[in-house]
């Protein structure tokens, strides 16, 4: 019998009670919520021991999102609920060991749902199943790298193999991780950022060369108007809202874009203030657009070409002439697309009314240090980095860039993800990059670019790659299109999962499945005798120290830069010019080879010793330089596009919960939308649940449908949501990732970036099926 794909299983959930939304996030419920979880998961000892550490000066950087710690003055308590959340899941005292993995079978692990698996614990030991095996058992760590070396070796190109990384790996490892893997002679290096801000980095360096943010903390604290379009921050970068808590007592407006009235955006109550904890706390959204989604790029079209008008009626005064006459290339043919624009469209596009449009413009014109931040919304749609490049027009229009309170904070994941690819994580670095680090150790870096995320699920699906592993992460959970990930994965003669915790990437393998266990962010890391720090850089380019402070699991559990070498010296034999094993027992040596192939980290041991680390150079932010092809800031024209909404469909976004990191769930309550007990729900608007002849709280299936290049159309089906009645707009529909991973179609792919599109999938909802009837 066929299982029945990915989260299909465990489908029952009877405790599922749906309340209304929150209209506030934080406050004193996320301080109980925060210290229970951690002394469930933790004890009371661990977890003193671990939260007065998170986020301090000699402390760990927290494992949670990427939003920076407050340069300067950090404050006792620099964590919030869902990084204390984070850490608890980390630094649990529940173990996944040989006993339990005897006593678990594959296939039965395999019934049971994510969040089950997370909770059973830290992995302590390296597992092997062997071909055939129906359980995991107990390996040698030798063993395990003589294995993977035998499998890689015996491939017919390194071009066969797959390196995936997470975005939790410190820079050290991964900085490392990239000189193995282009030393065996490939680019293959996936990673979650092509899932998550690869259409920022794409858009981003076309316009203004550098494919990072160009705000700090205080430049948010000083702004006169922060646009936040696609980011639910109060569930995804708590922290932020202390920013803009602050940015608000010093006058800033803040304007949220979003589909969803989301508690965070509307009001926040700092759990690190006592008026926080037990007053009605702050609204920080002042203004709520709420538009279609896939609406943004409408949206910013709409606003220059108001923009536009107001500089025709004003003798010039609103666009900085000046700014665009120095700095930038392309204005008069973004302008003349720009007046061509029909605002008729963009108040289709957008849901919004001219009113909206209207005061948006005025709050623009107003404001002289605008910022724009985003994250998901945006960036997961087809025509994310179209997006994204109109909202950099906004902004360069009236010169909103490289001067203080103003700029572009694409709002990152993952709380390494941005460290990971300034230290080679991509599968296209740039010759200059490769040139510094053949010079370094004496190799030669493969220069044909290797595959990312979704080119790699391709070629495993096909039979061109047969090796996977992975740096962290849950790809089988995280990737698009679960069936189709399933079998590439399954395909492989070969994958190794270097992991903190048991995930469903150990269940779905190839045929043989290791499992290497290696320490976490809080875990202490002791090489040679000696403490060993590593180093992060967060969403603003600060680059700063990270030291474990726990006791890890157990003493078979390897920190990832001592399994990179240990991997590389097997692999690669003895007399490879890298000094792998000088550099696996202190990470100084590694931060010295940094320091010379990496631009920005002169001295990188001395300045990250620093009380807050050192920023990297960012020319645009620096010194107003924009090192693109025309060495000025560019507009790039793009065609208007919106997502119109079927007959008889709706478009779904896939989102995150308040208690879940990406595929960790923590737990079943997303407090803030009004769900507890479950996660199998779909909110959709009341209007839309009646016209499609469905009621509130009914049991549905979702359905998507997709229509290829070539005019076929390809069915997906997730089975057995409960319908919610929610103030989504019309026409739009959400649901929680990764339950509704197998309705994204692998194919269906945000151009230039290659991101899979997880923010508009069409769907339709029918009578709940049996999971046995297929699509
Ligand atoms: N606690 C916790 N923290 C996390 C994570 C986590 O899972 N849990 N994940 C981390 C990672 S890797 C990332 S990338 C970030 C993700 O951070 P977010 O991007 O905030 O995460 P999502 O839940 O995907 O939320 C997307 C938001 O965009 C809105 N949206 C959807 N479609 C559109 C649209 O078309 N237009 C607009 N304007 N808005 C839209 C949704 O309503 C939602 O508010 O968070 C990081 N931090
Ligand atoms: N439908 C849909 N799909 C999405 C998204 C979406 O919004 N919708 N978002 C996308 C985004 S933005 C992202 S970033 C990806 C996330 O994709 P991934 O980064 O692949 O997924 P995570 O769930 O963050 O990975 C969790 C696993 O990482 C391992 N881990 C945790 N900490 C460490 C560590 O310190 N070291 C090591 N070696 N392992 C560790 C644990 O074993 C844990 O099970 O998912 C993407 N997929
Ligand atoms: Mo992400």
């Amino acid at each position: 019998m066929r299982r029945p794909p990915h989260s299909d299983h465990d489908i029952v959930e009877d405790d599922l009670t749906v309340s209304g939304e929150e209209h506030h996030a934080a406050g004193m419920k996320a301080v109980m919520v925060s210290l229970r979880r951690g002394v469930e998961q933790m004890g009371v000892v661990r977890t003193t021991q671990v939260l007065t550490k998170l986020n301090q000066r000699n402390g760990f950087d927290c494992p949670g999102c990427a939003w920076p710690e407050t340069p300067g003055h950090r404050k006792h308590a620099e964590f919030c609920e869902n990084g204390a959340k984070a850490v608890a899941e980390e630094a649990t005292r529940r173990q996944v060991n040989p006993e339990f993995l005897a006593a678990h079978a594959v296939a039965d692990l395999l019934e049971h749902s994510d969040y089950w698996l997370g909770q059973q614990g830290r992995l302590t030991h390296p597992m092997v199943l062997q071909p055939g095996a129906t359980h995991y058992e107990p390996i040698d760590w030798d063993a395990a790298y003589e294995l993977i070396a035998r499998e890689l070796r015996a491939l017919t190109s390194p071009d066969e193999a797959v390196f995936y990384t997470s975005g939790r790996t410190s820079n050290e490892a991964a900085f490392l991780y990239q000189l193995l893997i282009r030393s065996f002679g490939t680019n293959n290096m996936p990673d979650c950022s092509n899932m998550c801000h690869e259409s920022s980095g794409a858009a981003l360096t076309e316009t203004i060369g550098i494919g990072k943010g160009s705000v700090s903390v205080p430049d948010i604290e000083h702004a006169d108007l922060i646009i936040i379009a696609g980011q639910n921050p109060g569930t995804n970068h708590p922290r932020m809202l202390s920013t803009l808590e602050k940015a608000k007592a010093n006058g800033a407006r803040v304007i949220a874009v979003n589909p969803l009235p989301e508690a965070g955006l509307l009001r926040f109550k700092d759990p690190q203030k006592v008026h926080g904890v037990v007053g009605h706390g702050v609204a920080i959204a002042d203004d709520f657009l709420q538009i279609r989604i896939g609406g943004d790029q409408a949206l910013f079209q709409g606003l220059a070409k108001l923009l536009l008008e107001a500089d025709d009626a004003s003798a010039g005064s609103v666009v900085d002439h000046d700014f665009l006459r120095q700095h930038c290339a392309g204005w008069e043919d973004y302008a003349a697309h720009i007046r061509a624009v029909d605002l008729d469209d963009v108040i289709e596009a957008t849901g919004l009314s001219r009113g909206d449009l209207d005061r948006t413009a005025a709050a623009l014109i107003d404001s002289d240090a605008t910022i724009i931040c985003w994250a998901m919304g945006l960036t997961q749609q087809t025509h994310a980095v179209a997006t994204i490049q109109d909202a950099v027009a906004l902004l360069l229009m009236r010169g909103m860039i490289g001067k203080p309170g103003a700029g572009v904070c694409p709002v990152r994941g993952h709380s390494n993800v941005q460290g990971d690819r300034t230290m080679g994580i991509w599968e296209r670095m740039p010759e200059s990059f490769l040139a510094a680090l053949d010079d370094e150790f004496g190799i030669s870096s493969p220069r044909r670019h290797g595959f990312d995320a979704v080119d790699s699920i391709r070629a495993m699906r096909d039979g061109k790659a047969s090796v996977f592993l992975a740096m962290g992460g849950n790809f089988v959970a995280a990737t698009p299109d679960t069936a189709v990930t399933e079998t590439a994965l399954r395909n492989c003669s070969l994958t190794v999962q270097i992991s903190t915790k048991l995930s469903r990437s150990h269940l779905v393998g190839g045929r043989t499945a290791l499992i290497l266990p290696s320490l976490g962010r809080t875990d202490k890391d002791v090489r040679a005798g000696r403490k060993q720090m590593v180093t992060v850089e967060d969403s603003m380019s600060a680059v700063h120290l990270s030291r474990g402070a726990l006791t890890p699991p157990s003493e078979h559990v390897r920190s990832e830069v001592a399994i990179v070498c240990e991997l590389a010296r097997t692999l690669l034999g003895p007399r490879h010019p890298v000094p792998w094993e000088r550099f696996a027992d202190d990470y100084d040596l590694i931060r010295d080879s940094i320091s010379r192939v990496i631009p920005g980290f002169d001295d990188f041991n001395v300045r990250v010793r620093q009380p807050d680390g050192f920023v990297l150079p960012h020319p645009p932010r620096d010194e107003r330089r924009f090192e693109t092809s025309t060495a000025k800031a560019n507009f790039v024209v793009n065609p208007l596009r919106w997502i119109p909404v079927p007959q008889g469909r709706l478009i779904l976004q896939t989102m995150r919960s308040h208690d879940q990191y990406n595929t960790t769930v923590y737990g079943l309550s997303d407090r803030y939308r009004g769900i507890e007990g479950g996660r199998r729900v779909v909110f959709v608007n009341a209007e839309d649940i009646a016209a499609l002849g469905h009621a509130d709280g009914d049991r549905v299936d979702l359905c998507s449908e997709w229509t290829r290049p070539d005019g076929t159309v390809e069915y997906r089906r997730a089975h057995d949501f409960r319908l919610v009645a929610y103030p989504t707009p019309v026409g739009n529909a959400a649901a929680y990732y990764p339950e509704t991973n197998p309705l994204v179609p692998l194919d269906h792919v945000a151009e230039k970036s290659n991101t899979p599109v997880s923010k508009a999938v069409t769907i339709r909802i029918e009578r709940r099926q049996s999971p046995s009837a297929g699509v």
